[in-house]
């Protein structure tokens, strides 16, 4: 019975998906599905790739989800980055029907959207909420054999971006062995960045122009 009810959670949440879809795309907007664990560094990626698709006159807006808090939603508002924040008061990631009224509250068109989905590396990979790139934040420090351990997140993203590789060598990080457990599962592209504070940055140009690419390709 169990079984059943997920079944119709899953099916309705894809209809709304769907017409996620649709809004997105009657609007112009390249929604892109952050995911990644607590602290990977999803906050800070969404602001460095910010600045770049601004240096190339493209709005960006960003729909947070959180357990509880605006904290992300007000740092990203002081950056001049339209944002909406969704608290899911304990649910584990977000969901096709919220993602709506996010994106109303931003009210953007001729835009790329993040979604920054909540921190988890699990129950994201089962939601689709409609959006046109799927990304996932996998920091350094986590180590690289997650690729193995969290075969649906690592099979069901487009593109990985790579986070803290300032941290490389700090934490013994095995470059070869998170490829060859990513490679087994996926083919997507992987950026690597480096946004630590004080620290020149790297990586975000790139990622913002496979997106930027992505963008420009929308009809
Ligand atoms: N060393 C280092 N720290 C980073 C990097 N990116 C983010 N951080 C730090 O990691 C912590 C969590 O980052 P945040 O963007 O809030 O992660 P989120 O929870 O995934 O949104 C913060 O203290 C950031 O300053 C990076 O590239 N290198
Ligand atoms: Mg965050």
């Amino acid at each position: 019975m169990e079984v059943i009810i997920m079944k119709e959670l899953l099916e309705a949440n894809d209809k709304l998906a769907e017409e996620n879809r649709s809004y997105f795309a009657s609007r112009h907007i390249l929604a892109v599905n952050l995911m990644g664990a607590p602290g990977a560094g999803k906050t800070t990626l969404i602001s460095a790739v910010a600045q770049e698709l601004r240096k190339a006159g493209v709005q960006v807006g960003v729909i947070e989800g959180d357990i509880a808090s605006s904290i992300d939603a007000d740092n990203l508002e002081k950056q001049g980055i339209r944002s909406s924040q969704i608290n899911t008061c304990g649910e584990c990631h977000l969901d096709a029907r919220v993602i709506r009224d996010g994106a109303e509250q931003i009210d953007l068109k001729d835009a790329v959207v993040f979604i920054e989905n909540v921190g988890n590396l699990i129950c994201p990979a089962e939601f689709d909420l409609g959006e046109a790139v799927r990304l996932l934040a996998a920091s350094v420090p986590e180590g690289d054999d997650k690729p193995f351990k969290y075969v649906p997140m690592f099979s069901y993203v487009d593109a990985v971006a790579l986070t803290k590789c300032d941290l490389k060598d700090a934490v013994g990080f095995d470059s070869e062995n998170f490829l060859k457990g990513l490679h087994a599962v996926s083919q997507a592209p992987v950026f690597e960045v480096s946004l630590k504070k004080g620290a020149p940055a790297t990586g975000a140009e790139q990622l913002a122009d496979y997106l930027l690419k992505k963008y420009r390709e929308m009809a």
